[in-house]
């Protein structure tokens, strides 16, 4: 059950950002509205496809890596999840580097439970203390995991949602969440790079398939369904496009003709062409991300990067 949003707002506030959104020149909606249940089952189908190289080259360079990542750290530590955890990365890592407790962190009571239920019955030994909070600030770790020396793990290039000042600001209140002497374990996808073209990235956001279509197009069915809207779901196109300039993927979902709608309350219009920006994916290259660990006082350690160079994972320290 992947749940990879950063949630600033529980989904009382969607109709608030929906009717905000709509009303700007250029309409938006924020990407971690996209996770209902059907939109998390399509996230999780995203992440099987032939085109969607981020989790399988994620999970390689843990499975690859794992020695390595274990020789750095060493065994003890307390490892705090950002994100109520991957029913495939968490085990690897956890087995690898034989850790003191494991504190998944998520603003969601329900999906914590469900996964620490979980990863418990397959680490019978291990102390699991989930913690609710909104990561997104700073909090306190229970007393167990403070004792022990700290490595953070925030794997699924989750960062890749924000904007480099608000990648900082997480960052930076992960440094203070984990305090001194601590690690942070980060993957990120990268930037096309010299054996990485922009075509393979945009093909991870637009598959033959048409899943990330579907998922895209999900948001106007849930505003449909939870917002009294009568999005005419038909006459929008899902595009997906790798913007140099800013560093990133972005999607849309395109009017393919001129139309009107009800959506929260308030009535829209679109002409043909005009489209709402539901996504930011950014992409780093190495060097990037090893800029905005300084930025937000990590020290890069290490980088493991697979042979394509599609993915990144970095160790960093403080
Ligand atoms: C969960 C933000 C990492 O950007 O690759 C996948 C979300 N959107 N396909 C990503 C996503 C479309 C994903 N993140």
């Amino acid at each position: 059950m992947a749940r990879p949003l950063l949630v600033q707002d529980e989904v009382s506030d969607f109709a608030a950002a929906v009717r905000a959104g709509l009303a700007q020149p250029q309409k938006v909606i924020p990407a971690r509205f996209f996770y209902d249940r059907l939109g998390s089952e399509l996230f999780e189908a995203i992440t099987d496809l032939p085109e969607y190289y981020p989790t399988r080259t994620e999970v390689g360079l843990l499975a690859g890596h794992a020695a390595d990542i274990a020789a750095a750290v060493g065994p003890g530590r307390a490892v705090i999840e950002f994100g109520s955890g991957s029913s495939v990365k968490t085990p690897l890592l956890l087995r690898a580097i034989a850790p003191a407790t494991y504190v998944p962190v998520d603003i969601s009571a329900e999906f914590l439970a469900l996964s620490a239920a979980a990863l418990s019955a397959d680490f019978p030994g291990l102390p699991v203390l989930p913690v609710a909070a909104d990561f997104t600030r700073p909090f306190q770790l229970p007393a167990r995991a403070a004792a022990a020396a700290r490595l953070g793990f925030f794997p699924g290039s989750t960062l890749g949602n924000l904007a480099p000042g608000a990648a900082v600001d997480l960052l930076r209140s992960f440094a203070a969440t984990l305090g001194s002497e601590s690690w942070l374990l980060i993957g990120l996808d990268l930037a096309p790079g010299a054996s990485k073209s922009a075509a393979t990235l945009e093909a991870a956001y637009d598959d033959a398939q048409g899943v990330t279509a579907a998922f895209n197009l999900n948001l106007l069915h849930r505003i449909n369904r939870e917002l009294d809207g009568d999005m005419p779901v038909d006459a929008f196109a899902h595009r997906a496009v790798w913007n140099a300039g800013l560093g990133r993927i972005e999607m849309h979902l395109v009017a393919t003709r001129d139309l009107a709608f009800e959506a929260a309350g308030e009535r829209f219009a679109m002409t043909a062409g005009a489209h709402i920006h539901t996504e930011n994916s950014y992409k780093w290259t190495a060097d990037e991300a090893r800029l905005l660990a300084r930025a937000s006082g990590w020290t890069p350690d290490q980088l493991w990067t697979d042979a394509d160079g599609l993915f990144s994972l970095h160790l960093w320290r403080r």
